[in-house]
């Protein structure tokens, strides 16, 4: 963009550092003015991404970045007496839930950078995820209006609103196109649903309750209103630029499906070609098998959807009949390559009287991949074993990355003058380069020491301010932040936590170098056992942050509110990066990358990408621990006793009864006797194995803690993460798609 018109432009606009949200929007406005000038049109040949969540972050640091003008912004503002970081108290926009919706954020900025054309389909939620409060150590949920700020990024494209029928109502879809800068302009299209209070519901919660046939019926909605009108848009620029002949969809356009939410696009697909371009379905079948792509991004089975074909049935008569003829195509080919009746079945798109929406993908689908190279073997090997026997070319694995640009420059400023001064500033056009780096560690190992404390103490002074928690400032951060969920285990984080707590007590831990557990994450509002957790987290936080004997070694906090932002200023100042979802788990995990990026060694167990940031990274650099995969998979066929391991080993047992023995309170709640139920009763008690590797999870972090005494050693290894992070740059992941399945 034109630097020059810029300063120019902002220059004139007159300021008020007493009116930040009107200075924000602003200030915005003339970026988006100037830097849409010339704004490229869609391409021939091009790549949409259909996503149910993009957790895009705040918009306006990254935006001022990637357009070369933060700096002038920065100095422009001052001028007027505005410091720019007071921009920060505008909140960012989290339509999205974690791991799923930020990868499409980075995925964005990736393609943008690198010239690619990709364009983004999601929905515009009025409401978020929620903001996350605590009461009396209890999350509560608050509505996120994310839009009372404004939303200058985005342009609303009233004339291109398409009409979504349901059998029972039409609603509009009015287009917001949010500009995605890089070396080219991409888009984020979301669509907001209007025309009645009944219309509005659609676009007006992330993931809406769906315990309710209610609430089911209302998610089924919100998926077909946003794949439909994405698709209507891509065929009607397909139809300009290359006429009707839809056997050449496939060769301009691939539809990457971001996990199931966005599948029934296949089937909506077919409905516009056969009924609006009066294709055959066996002609819109094959335009469809070459078009889509789909990636896979979670192996638990709740997550994997199925609707009812009644339900469908009502709401969507049309693609409920194109689904069953998908179904009916789909064993009849089947059956003629040679599937046994048993195969048929389990790979069938209905079976019994639900839709599978993930064997819905894997048929239609010219692609499918998993996220890291664990997660691709399990879903080849587990998941999909008949798909991947019969069509083996089809399955490939597309390991994730984060986008350096957000997550290292623009969140480490320090760390990234410190790689300047040592290597140059290539990197920062070509991430490879960070490699370079390697030489180097020796020699700024102490200046690294400072960048890190400095980035610390950055973060503490803001938890004291916002959270009203003291942390000293030489502690050492062992951080874990992810959506909450059982396998993730932060459930064995606390435990870990007691067991060293009541060492010191005991005077068993000499020397122990002072520690801050540091913990991020929402609970899904009706998942009992993982409110129950942050709870049972805040308890041991109270209790421990009050106890004068351990006060200057040890402190417990779970901050309010984890967010884009928050993690932004989190990676950068974290020492451990806590990763120990029980193996197998874990598809990938993004986070364990961004810490990476930062330098924080990796805690962790063999699962999802933790594999290769060891392997590149090095196993002595990181601290690996606890069972693999393999492992899991074979104690869970048999012979795990919980109960065995609670009564052989005292210390463990101590600290698991304390949910039980009254150390802490749930307020009648019975919160914390059911997690207690869920490890040592049932039919299957401690289904991820929190028991199982907790001793081993203790050893490891004492270890972690007696390395960091030397310091220089330490941060040897915390920069030699940095130094090999490359690989886990979305740059890399998105040429991967470019090449292998975008062929763009
Ligand atoms: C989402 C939700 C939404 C709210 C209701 C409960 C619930 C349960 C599970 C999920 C999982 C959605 C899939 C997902 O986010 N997977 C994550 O994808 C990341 C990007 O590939 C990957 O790094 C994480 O390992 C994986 O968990």
């Amino acid at each position: 963009m034109n630097r020059r018109l810029f300063s120019e432009e902002l220059k004139k606009e007159q300021l008020d550092g007493t009116d930040i949200v009107g200075a924000y929007n602003a200030i915005s406005s003339v970026a988006m003015r100037c830097a849409l000038k010339n704004k490229p049109n869609m391409p021939r040949h091009c790549a949409h991404y259909f996503s149910i969540e993009y957790l895009m972050g705040r918009g306006f640091y990254n935006n001022l970045m990637e357009l070369g003008v933060l700096h002038e912004a920065s100095s422009i503002l001052a001028e007027k007496g505005i410091d720019i970081n007071a921009f920060e108290e505008v909140e960012d926009a989290a339509l999205g839930n974690g791991g799923l919706g930020r990868l499409a954020a980075c995925f964005l900025d990736s393609a943008a950078a690198l010239g690619l054309p990709l364009y983004g389909y999601g929905i515009r939620y009025k409401y978020g995820l929620f903001k996350q409060d605590f009461e009396n150590g209890f999350q509560k949920e608050l509505p996120d209006d994310w839009q009372r700020f404004g939303d200058p990024w985005s342009i609303r494209k009233d004339d291109e609103s398409m009409t979504i029928s349901f059998a029972d109502m039409v609603v509009t879809a009015v287009p917001y196109d949010m500009p995605v800068f890089g070396k080219r302009i991409n888009i984020l299209r979301l669509y907001q649903a209007e025309d009645s209070a009944e219309a509005e519901k659609i676009s007006e919660y992330l993931y809406p309750a769906d315990d309710t046939e209610e609430g089911k019926i209302l998610r089924l909605r919100q998926e077909y209103f946003f794949t439909a009108a994405a698709c209507r848009d891509i065929v009607q620029n397909f139809v300009r630029l290359h006429g009707t002949n839809f056997k050449n969809l496939g060769k301009y356009n691939t539809i990457q499906l971001n996990d199931t939410h966005p599948v029934l696009a296949i089937a909506e697909l077919i409905r516009i070609m056969t009924a609006e371009y009066a294709v055959s379905f066996k002609a819109a079948l094959d335009a469809v098998k070459g078009t889509f792509a789909y990636t896979n991004h979670t192996i638990l089975p709740e997550a994997l959807e199925c609707w009812d074909m009644g339900m469908i049935e009502r709401i969507l008569p049309e693609i409920a009949q194109i689904i069953s003829k998908i179904d009916g195509a789909a064993r009849i080919e089947r059956e003629k390559a040679g599937y046994s009746a048993a195969e048929i079945e389990e790979t069938a798109v209905i079976r019994g009287d639900k839709a599978h929406m993930a064997n819905l993908a894997v048929y239609a689908s010219k692609s499918v991949n998993g996220v890291a190279k664990l997660h691709t073997e399990i879903i080849e090997r587990d998941v999909f074993p008949t798909e991947y026997k019969y069509h083996p070319e089809k399955f490939s694995n597309k390991t994730n990355g984060v986008t350096q640009r957000r997550w290292l420059m623009l969140c480490n400023g320090e760390l990234s003058s410190l790689i300047d001064k040592t290597i140059g500033r290539e990197w920062r056009n070509d991430f490879t380069g960070i490699f370079a780096l390697k030489e180097s560690i020796g020699d700024i190992a102490e200046k690294f020491i400072v960048v890190k404390g400095r980035k610390k103490k950055q973060l503490f002074d803001y938890i004291r301010a916002t959270e009203g928690i003291d942390i000293p400032d030489d502690m050492i951060l062992y951080a874990q932040v992810k959506r909450l969920h059982e396998y993730k285990r932060q459930l064995m984080t606390a435990f870990a936590i007691l067991e060293i707590y009541n060492k010191l007590k005991r005077g068993e831990l000499k020397d122990f170098q002072p520690s801050v557990f540091l913990f991020g994450a929402k609970s899904a509002p009706s998942y009992r056992r993982a409110k129950a957790i942050i709870k049972f987290i805040n308890c041991i936080a109270e209790k421990v942050n009050a106890d004068e004997q351990t006060n200057g070694l040890l402190k417990v906090v779970f901050v309010r509110n984890y967010n884009v932002s928050y993690a932004e200023k989190i990676v950068a100042a974290a020492d451990v990066s806590l990763q120990v979802s029980t193996a197998g788990f874990e598809a990938s995990g993004t986070g364990n990358m961004k810490f990476m990026m930062n330098g924080a060694v990796t805690c962790g167990t063999l699962d999802g990408a933790n594999i290769e940031i060891v392997d590149y990274a090095g196993e002595g650099n990181n601290y690996i621990f606890g069972a693999t995969a393999e492992e899991i998979k074979s104690l869970s066929s048999g012979g795990y006793s919980p109960q065995k391991i609670y009564d052989e080993d005292e210390e463990l047992h101590a600290v698991v009864d304390t949910l039980i023995d009254g150390t802490f309170d749930d307020c009648g709640t019975g919160d914390f006797a059911d997690l207690y139920d869920s490890l040592l009763k049932g039919e299957s008690p401690d289904y991820y194995f929190v028991l199982y590797d907790l001793n081993s999870y203790v050893e490891t972090l004492l270890t972690i803690n007696e390395d960091y005494k030397n310091r220089v050693e330490f941060a040897k290894k915390q920069l030699s993460n940095t130094a090999n992070s490359a690989y886990f740059s979305s740059d890399r992941t998105i040429k991967e798609y470019a090449r292998d399945i975008w062929k763009i």
